[in-house]
């Protein structure tokens, strides 16, 4: 039996822009997922877009019935910016004031630890239309806003976290058009980086000035970069593709501080951000008091095979490939490699270069599209799930007893959900929604997962 240390924490994870939907006066305002929908509802799988999510605003009591029948003894939500302050910089609504004070104290009075986040890639509309996060005064707006759920919230929620994974909106909006903006543009894409950091550390120093005890977060998806081979070239390829991809956050969230070897890619490249001197000093003094770790899958990178084409515009890929290794095995239902060992490997990350600070595994989950073809009796029969989570344990648990100093282990997710422009296409829930009468069943999975917190272990 594999027994995980005394309190360790059971649950998953979710965010407000993925569960709640919109409801006829409800008061949200639009963000960017509302908007990009309407005007071009064809890049979302099955045109389903984020208003029919998994209806959790109808369904509050109910599924936080099924928390306790899934065995959590923690969760992970996000407030959505733009339900809370419609417009993002003005008048709070009521309506969600008090929407998300019953969810909380819900959560609390079924004794299940509290996880708040403040932003899981959903940025109200307006601010979008004045620039979004490449503008100053969306910083400022968003510091504004997180003081607000610090102020108004404290009383419920046990720990705070800024952001959710904040490499994917850069990378997405800016470069690879899965976010909106959906736009090709390198230095917007830094500025927004350096912007969200900035944000982030003012966020920590709110969440202090309000009570200092209280704890606060960033959630990041590490993955450490697997060179193809040892030849000096593929070794600098995946050095290069993990300064992007894990320490553009990891290093000024943890540290304080930008690895040098980054500043000097952007610099050569002229893409440098703009900021106030005073902007460091606030990144520097205000670290994280804990960190959210996300991890799904490796990066898997070799040198790359070609020279950019010089009016090809920046992409981080000029320095990497992405790269399959052979043999590797596969999670066949929604195409990613499953590398168990990779939590192993960020755990020794953290232990060894980042002070063994105090970690939760925030978001593990085996994706599967078409997942009703598992459906026996009425119930999920997701044993890949079992095996993908116990997979991931046992390494966990691994680096716990070489002192790793995870404190918790949270899935995605609780209830299949809306995954932004894959929509519903991979369910990744220990709780089977039903599209057609929004009817929940808790899969083998959700089973085993009770038993998984009950025994501590398995
Ligand atoms: C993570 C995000 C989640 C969720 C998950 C699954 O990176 O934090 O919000 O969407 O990925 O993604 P997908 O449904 O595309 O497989």
């Amino acid at each position: 039996m594999i027994q995980f240390p005394k309190d360790f924490l059971w649950g998953s994870s979710t965010s407000g822009v993925q569960t709640e939907g919109r409801v006829v006066g409800d008061g949200k305002g639009d963000n960017t997922w509302d908007h990009w929908f309407r005007i071009e509802p064809a890049k979302f799988h099955q045109e389903i877009g984020p208003e029919t999510t998994s209806t959790f605003y109808q369904h509050v009591e109910e599924d936080l019935d099924l928390l306790v029948e899934t065995g959590h003894t923690a969760f992970r939500t996000s407030i959505q910016w733009s339900r809370l302050i419609p417009d993002g910089d003005g008048a709070i609504n009521p309506i969600a004031l008090e929407f998300y004070e019953r969810v909380f104290r819900g959560v609390k009075e079924r004794g299940i630890q509290l996880f708040v986040n403040l932003y899981h890639f959903d940025l109200p509309m307006a601010l979008e239309e004045k620039g979004g996060w490449t503008k100053r005064e969306t910083v400022l707006a968003y510091e504004r806003y997180a003081r607000t759920c610090f102020e108004h919230f404290n009383h419920w929620v046990d720990r705070w976290i800024t952001f959710n994974e904040p490499i994917v909106p850069v990378e997405c909006g800016y470069f690879y058009q899965f976010h909106y903006p959906a736009v090709i543009d390198a230095k917007a894409g830094v500025q927004v980086a350096f912007n969200t950091q900035l944000a982030s550390a003012l966020a920590v120093k709110a969440c202090h000035d309000v009570n200092p005890d209280k704890k606060i977060g960033i959630v990041l998806n590490l993955t450490p970069a697997y060179p193809r081979s040892q030849h000096p070239a593929d070794v600098k390829a995946a050095r290069i593709a993990e300064l992007f991809q894990a320490k553009s956050f990891l290093d000024p969230a943890v540290k304080g501080t930008y690895p040098p070897e980054l500043v000097e890619i952007i610099r050569h490249h002229d893409l440098l951000p703009e900021f106030l001197e005073e902007d460091l000093a606030t990144i520097k003094n205000h670290t994280v008091d804990y960190l959210g770790v996300n991890y799904y899958q490796p990066l898997r990178v070799a040198a790359p095979k070609y020279l950019p084409h010089p009016d090809s515009p920046f992409f981080p890929e000029f320095y990497y490939d992405h790269y399959q290794m052979l043999g590797r095995k596969m999670n066949p239902h929604r195409g990613w490699e499953i590398y168990e060992k990779g939590v192993y490997d960020i755990a020794k990350n953290i232990q060894e270069h980042y002070g063994n600070i105090e970690w939760i595994l925030t978001e593990n989950g085996m994706g599967v599209e078409g997942e009703e073809k598992f459906l026996v009796d009425d119930t999920i029969q997701d044993d890949y799930r079992i095996d993908f989570i116990k997979g991931h344990l046992t390494e966990l648990h691994r680096a716990i007893q070489e002192g790793a100093n995870c404190k918790g282990y949270l899935v995605w997710t609780f209830i299949d959900c809306w995954s932004w422009l894959n929509s519903y296409k991979n369910r990744y829930g220990l709780v089977q929604l039903d599209l057609t009468d929004q009817n929940r069943h808790i899969k083998k999975s959700g089973y085993w997962f009770k038993e998984l917190s009950q025994n501590n272990g398995f």
